[in-house]
């Protein structure tokens, strides 16, 4: 039987590396696009590379969705069977700071991988698929956001990914080509980048009990979010070019959630009690009580939460929940980890790893 082929860009992200996993689960032969890098930035992938069950089965490439030439000849090379596009610089803050960055990499880039497709004559063999963002709904429009809920997009990344779910959309209607969009609500795991917020907590968290910090400086505690796991919903993206047809998908957990809940529900798994105090920017949260042998380094009436400026957006979207009955019924999906076993996760990952760096 001939194993059939993915290509992945942003193969080194959170979702990348989940992704790969469970090709090579299925059997595919997985390649990757890394950028160049003057640091290491392979280590959410290093233990699939190093695993012999995988020689010759993954294989990484040097590309950049900035390069078409790179793309196309990644591209000419493998013809894969699929194509799955993580790339992205993905953090809405950062697009801010970054929009015209932003806007090169996830508009022009995507355009640019859809292009390699058709120019390599694979329009009828390769399924393209587009990472695209519960952002685009931005400004809500809808109570719970469906496929048919207008888009509202509030940011540089937003705004970028509206113009590669439309380019998506576009090489589909014109060149019929299998190319779909994930529309995805926010997803975590142990391996999200340490600069999301719900990362930023149970890693702040983390050192705080640890003694390496004393507080925890976050943004908008009351943004509210549809957050899944990152696990869960690979699988949805796969499932997405397996259906009959090319679509569009929402993928959400249909639960909502703020940032202060969060805060609250790591803090309660963590057995420690803790009350808020003031408002606005004046928002704390201090340790009320605690098991001293359990957490040496803490103290009673710690401020361990305030509130900085500095993590606020120009624009903030404050509110989204999704709608998946589409993908319930056409995909037969629905998310199996919830927001606690998340919580639960991320918590003992971040603080195993530090208790074994003070170890060395
Ligand atoms: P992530 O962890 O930030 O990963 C982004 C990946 O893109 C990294 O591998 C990064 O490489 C790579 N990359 C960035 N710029 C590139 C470029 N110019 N050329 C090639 N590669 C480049 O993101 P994620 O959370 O896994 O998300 C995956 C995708 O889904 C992104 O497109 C994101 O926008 C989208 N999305 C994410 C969520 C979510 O909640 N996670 C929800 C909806 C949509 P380096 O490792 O070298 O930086
Ligand atoms: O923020 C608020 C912040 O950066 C979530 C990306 O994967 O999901 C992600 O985008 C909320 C926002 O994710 C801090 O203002 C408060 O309201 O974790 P985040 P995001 O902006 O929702 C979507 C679906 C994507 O597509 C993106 O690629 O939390 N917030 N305090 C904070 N956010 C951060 N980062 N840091 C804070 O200190």
């Amino acid at each position: 039987m001939k194993l059939k082929k993915a290509l992945i860009t942003g193969i080194t992200g959170q979702d990348g590396s989940y992704l790969a996993e469970f090709l090579l689960k299925k059997k595919y032969i997985v390649h990757g696009i890394k950028r160049k890098s003057s640091s290491f930035n392979t280590s959410r992938i290093d233990h699939i590379y190093e695993n012999k069950r995988y020689k010759n089965k993954f294989f990484l490439h040097y590309g950049d969705l900035l390069d078409p030439n790179s793309l196309t000849s990644v591209i000419k090379k493998i013809k894969p069977d699929e194509i799955y596009n993580f790339a992205a610089q993905s953090h809405v803050g950062v697009s801010f700071k970054l929009p015209n960055y932003t806007s090169q990499v996830n508009s022009i880039g995507t355009l640019n991988i859809l292009q390699s497709i058709y120019d390599c004559g694979l329009v009828s063999k390769t399924k393209f698929y587009q990472a695209s963002t519960s952002e685009l709904y931005g400004e809500i429009q809808e109570k719970k956001q469906s496929e048919n809920t207008k888009f509202y997009p509030k940011s540089p990344y937003a705004t970028s990914k509206l113009f590669a779910y439309w380019i998506t959309k576009n090489f589909r209607e014109s060149y019929k080509m299998f190319a779909s969009n994930g529309i995805l609500f926010n997803h975590e795991s142990p391996r999200r980048g340490e600069t999301f917020v719900t990362r930023k907590i149970t890693l702040g968290l983390s050192r705080i009990i640890f003694g390496l910090e004393n507080c925890l400086y976050l943004g908008n505690l009351y943004s509210l979010r549809d957050w899944g796991h990152a696990k869960d919903y690979v699988e949805m993206c796969w499932k997405v070019l397996q259906h009959k047809k090319p679509d569009d998908f929402v993928i959400a957990t249909e639960k909502q959630y703020s940032v202060k809940f969060f805060v609250d529900q790591c803090f309660k798994y963590l057995r420690i009690k803790i009350k808020w105090f003031g408002k606005n920017l004046n928002e704390t949260a201090k340790i009320i009580d605690f098991d001293k042998n359990q957490y040496p380094f803490l103290k009673k009436n710690m401020t361990v939460v305030k509130i900085s400026k500095k993590y606020f957006r120009p624009n903030e979207v404050n509110n989204l929940i999704g709608n998946a009955s589409k993908a319930k019924k056409l995909l037969k999906w629905k998310p199996k980890i919830d927001i606690r076993h998340l919580i639960k996760e991320m918590m003992d990952n971040d603080l195993e790893n530090i208790r074994k760096s003070k170890i060395k």
